[in-house]
């Protein structure tokens, strides 16, 4: 997969040179290609922001080095990369949208500075290539090049041959398969006994069945305590006996259907 990054911080993605990304780029299976924003400005300053029309605090991303990056990187190409321009007022980027971007070829990630980028760019480019103005989360960061970490991230692992375990993509929270819908359950290793806390006994009784269930029970618990919204989006209908036993003791309760829609 090849991934263009724009930025007036290009420094800032250092971390993609570590660990599982710099593996993966280091073997060919991830080509990064880093660009610097005020190389297409043209005045000395290099300027890359005015003042918002209509008022308001801060500063706004000018079109034109925009515009000329998008289309030196972008531009003549026959199949045009997908455009993603992450902003909190974007749709929430999650692990459905991290499995769509694991399977495009090309993803260009346009990180503003600031207030944000004039918004005819996103007019003019959301007509020419495939656009998503996507968010990371309900916070407000200082500007884009960390929500583009973050993605480039979850994207990489699910790449083919990046993580060395195929498991452990399937077993993700929020990943599809039997555990759908809940949050993974707790973890461990050696040693047995540390400092006083054991490990769950029935983990070393190497009843593989037994097992499975004691993680879905897990799981559920977690996902009741962490984030009812989730729980409240399980199908009842894929739950068993047990599953509602353990919810119930979670005092956990289906909220009544939602009549709006
Ligand atoms: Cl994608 N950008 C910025 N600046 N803040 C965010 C975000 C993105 N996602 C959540 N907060």
């Amino acid at each position: 997969m090849r991934v263009d990054i724009i930025s007036i911080f290009p420094e800032y993605f250092a971390p993609l040179d570590v660990s599982l990304i710099g593996k993966a780029r280091q073997r060919g299976l991830l080509d990064v290609r880093l660009h610097q924003l005020r190389d297409w400005t043209h005045d000395v300053h290099r300027t890359v922001d005015d003042t918002p029309y209509g008022g308001g605090p801060g500063m706004v991303m000018k079109p034109e080095p925009w515009s000329e990056a998008i289309d030196a990187v972008a531009g003549s190409a026959p199949e045009p990369p997908r455009l993603v321009v992450p902003t909190p007022s974007g749709r929430p980027f999650t692990q459905e949208v991290a499995l769509a971007y694991a399977a495009e070829p090309w993803l260009l990630f346009a990180p503003a500075r600031y207030e944000g980028i004039d918004s005819r760019v996103m007019a003019e480019y959301g007509d020419r290539l495939r656009l998503d103005e996507v968010s990371i989360g309900d916070y407000v960061l200082a500007g884009g090049e960390a929500a583009v970490l973050v993605m480039v991230e979850a994207v990489a692992r699910l790449l083919p041959g990046v993580l060395g375990n195929a498991g452990s993509v399937t077993d993700d929270s929020f990943a599809p398969g039997a555990m759908a819908g809940l949050l993974e359950g707790p973890v461990y290793t050696k040693p047995p006994v540390w400092r006083g806390h054991e490990v769950p006994p029935i983990l070393l009784s190497g009843n593989h069945g037994a097992i499975a269930r004691w993680r879905r029970d897990q799981a559920l618990r977690r996902t009741v305590a962490n984030r009812p919204e989730l729980a409240a989006r399980l199908d009842p209908g894929t739950l068993d006996k047990r599953d509602r036993q353990v919810l119930d003791e979670a005092s956990f309760r289906f909220p009544p259907e939602d009549m709006a829609d």
